[in-house]
């Protein structure tokens, strides 16, 4: 690999070298101790689901245990094990996106948490039949609207409201298949029961049953995490930032922003600007308040505020071995639980402030809607206070960072579209024709998401951006969102430059549209968006998603919340890459089930392949398919 192609490495080798030299440990440390990883384990072979086990069964046919002691195979002990991490990972997305719809119950004129979306708000509550949407008294609308939203979460009959922004194709299969997700929690919950000791075995149901979880995860929480977010802190624009841990400032009090949930962070924003904290930050030397993102809070603040992104998942102990951070903010997700030990080995202060994330060792200081503002101050000043604790010794901050451009909703999308497709025209178009005739066109082959974590079972950023870059070149616009978003910005592939590593088609595209080739649609929860747009392409040329040319890619997957997006991602008709295996392979029956059975059902699968070259090759192999079935 080129040093062009991994600047990030640069940052994380001198970070790791201080790290060894200040005597501290971080996540490879850890693997390594792990040495080799459990077999059954990897293999998906183990159950501990009750107190008869746990039972591990021999991953390979006619060798060992075959069952566990309840009779068990290695297909129902795997498909139940795959199927608990996507309710793991749908009650992650949907309990954030509960939250943020409890804000916006919260949200008055006065504030902090106001209506910044006004017109989107009626757009969905008149999608979602409120009466008199467009006349409505705004808070009295508001709150309407998200009694409606709460009712999703557990409401005892009737469908998610979302789906119907599918192409009507897509939604027979979801009946036809008994896939339509009901109720959020109630899909979750109906997980839990199926795989209980003595429940489901038969492994098309169990994976039936997650899919449609997921799909309760997707067009549903998630969906409902996005759209809220957008109404309560304005629906995200293209907007200019920075990425790589050489945001942090040594001259500045530095507070890094970690986890995902916007309703903490937004606030954190807002009283780092307050006029005191100032005051005081200068008083003790520092030139001002540097708050900087990292993760999916990061992405939630870079999309609304162009606040910079100091790294994804595996640059977080990193952030802290800079020596340089006044405090690390945590709300929830993908937080290390040795975060806490390591910054106490610096003088940063690491502050918890969910229950949901309560972290042994924390400094503790409980968020709350209800005094969000104050809460907020007192988070910002104990971080501002805590810079008089810096050691200039112990700070050495890597000199790498890329310009960024973050921020491209759906609207975002369509707004730039209209800008030059119709620069003529009086009225704008406002659909996604001018993107889909593109793609039609041939211009643009096809389309990818590209999502999802780092994971150290592979070489960090190097999956997600071999993928992005080998996609770009063959003219495969490309979307990100996650972790995955923030490894491409930290390479400077969300630049209007990074056409230049396009092919000609693509280039041309950006060139006349004024867009990166590679487009920061947001956090995770933000696949939403991914699934939005691609459902008025489909809608638009009167398709099924899983028609188009478009495929999703999760290159260094590692959480649950990942098994459920790829989940949903396939079972709303999209190929789905997968550059990290997931813990199936000691069934064979389950393995074949997600390679290839479930296309009878959904008409997509999940693919299997680590080599990003070789998964980038079966992309478009995928792609051009599709397209020669369309007859484009
Ligand atoms: Fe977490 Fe969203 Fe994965 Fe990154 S990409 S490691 S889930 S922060 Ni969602
Ligand atoms: Fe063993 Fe069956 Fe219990 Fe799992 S559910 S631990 S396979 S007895």
């Amino acid at each position: 690999m080129s040093n062009e192609l991994l600047k990030s490495d640069v940052t994380a080798e001198a970070l790791i070298a201080k790290a060894q030299r200040d005597g501290v440990e971080t996540m490879w440390d850890r693997k390594a101790a792990q040495k080799t990883q459990c077999g059954f384990g990897e293999a998906g072979v183990c159950c501990r689901i009750c107190a008869m086990g746990p039972c591990r069964v021999s991953p390979v046919p006619g060798k060992g245990a075959e069952r566990g002691i309840c009779g068990a195979n290695a297909g129902t002990i795997v498909a139940r094990n795959f199927v608990r991490m996507i309710a793991g990972g749908a009650s992650a997305h949907s309990d954030h996106a509960r939250d943020i719809v409890h804000a916006m119950h919260l949200a008055s004129a006065e504030g902090p948490f106001k209506i910044r979306d006004e017109a989107k708000m009626r757009r969905i509550a008149a999608e979602w039949g409120i009466e008199a949407a467009d006349t409505k008294e705004t808070y009295a609308l508001a709150h309407e609207l998200a009694e409606m939203a709460l009712e999703e979460f557990g409401k005892p009959f009737g469908t998610q409201r979302f789906l119907t922004r599918a192409p009507q194709q897509r939604q027979d299969i979801w009946k036809r298949e008994r896939m339509e997700p009901r109720a959020i929690d109630q899909e979750i919950t109906t997980i839990m029961h199926s795989t209980h000791i003595g429940c489901a075995s038969d492994i098309d149901s169990l994976l039936n049953r997650g899919m449609r979880a997921s799909l309760g995860d997707g067009w549903g929480g998630s969906m409902i995490g996005t759209e809220f977010s957008d109404i309560l802190y304005g629906t995200p624009k293209a907007c200019a930032s920075e990425s790589n841990l050489g945001v942090i400032d040594a001259e500045m009090v530095n507070i890094v922003l970690h986890g995902h949930d916007p309703n903490l962070a937004e606030v954190v924003v807002v009283a780092s600007k307050n006029p005191e904290l100032l005051e005081l930050a200068k008083s003790l030397g520092a030139k001002g308040i540097n708050v900087v993102g990292m993760c999916c809070t990061g992405n939630e603040v870079t999309m609304r505020h162009g606040i910079k992104i100091a790294g994804n998942f595996y640059q977080q102990e990193l952030a802290i071995i800079t020596g340089a951070i006044e405090a690390v903010i945590v709300d929830v997700q993908c937080i290390f639980p040795a975060l806490p030990a390591l910054a106490k080995k610096y003088h940063t202060h690491f502050v918890s402030t969910s229950q949901k994330a309560k972290i042994a060792g924390d400094m503790y200081i409980e968020f709350s809607e209800s005094d969000a503002l104050n809460c907020a101050y007192g988070i910002v000043k104990t971080a501002v206070e805590n810079f008089a604790n810096r050691d200039a010794s112990k700070v050495e901050i890597p000199n790498f960072k890329e310009p960024t451009i973050a921020g491209y909703s759906v609207e975002t999308i369509i707004d730039h579209l209209d800008k030059v497709v119709n620069s003529q025209l009086e009225d704008k178009l406002g659909t996604v024709k001018p993107l889909s005739d593109v793609i039609y066109a041939g211009v643009i082959r096809g389309a990818a998401g590209v999502v999802g974590c780092n994971n150290p079972k592979t070489e960090h950023d190097l999956g997600h951006v071999t993928v992005i870059k080998e996609l770009i070149k063959r003219d495969v616009i490309v979307v990100v969102t996650g972790c995955a978003a923030q490894a491409a910005a930290k390479v400077g592939l969300l630049t209007l430059e990074a056409k230049e590593l396009c092919g000609r088609g693509l280039k041309e595209v950006c060139e006349r549209v004024n867009i990166p080739p590679v487009l920061h649609m947001g956090s995770c929860v933000d696949c939403s968006r991914i699934l939005d747009l691609v459902s008025r392409v489909a809608v638009e040329k009167g398709v099924d998603i899983c028609d188009l040319p478009v495929v999703g890619s999760a290159p260094e997957w590692m959480s649950e919340k990942a098994v459920s997006i790829a989940s949903y991602v396939v079972a709303s008709g999209i190929n789905t890459y997968l550059g990290i295996i997931p813990q199936v392979l000691g069934s064979v029956e389950f393995t074949e089930l997600l390679n290839e059975g479930v296309r009878a059902n959904v008409g997509a699968v999940y693919v299997f392949e680590k080599d990003p070259l070789v998964a980038v090759e079966k992309m478009m192999v995928d792609i051009e398919e599709k397209r020669t079935a369309l007859g484009i």
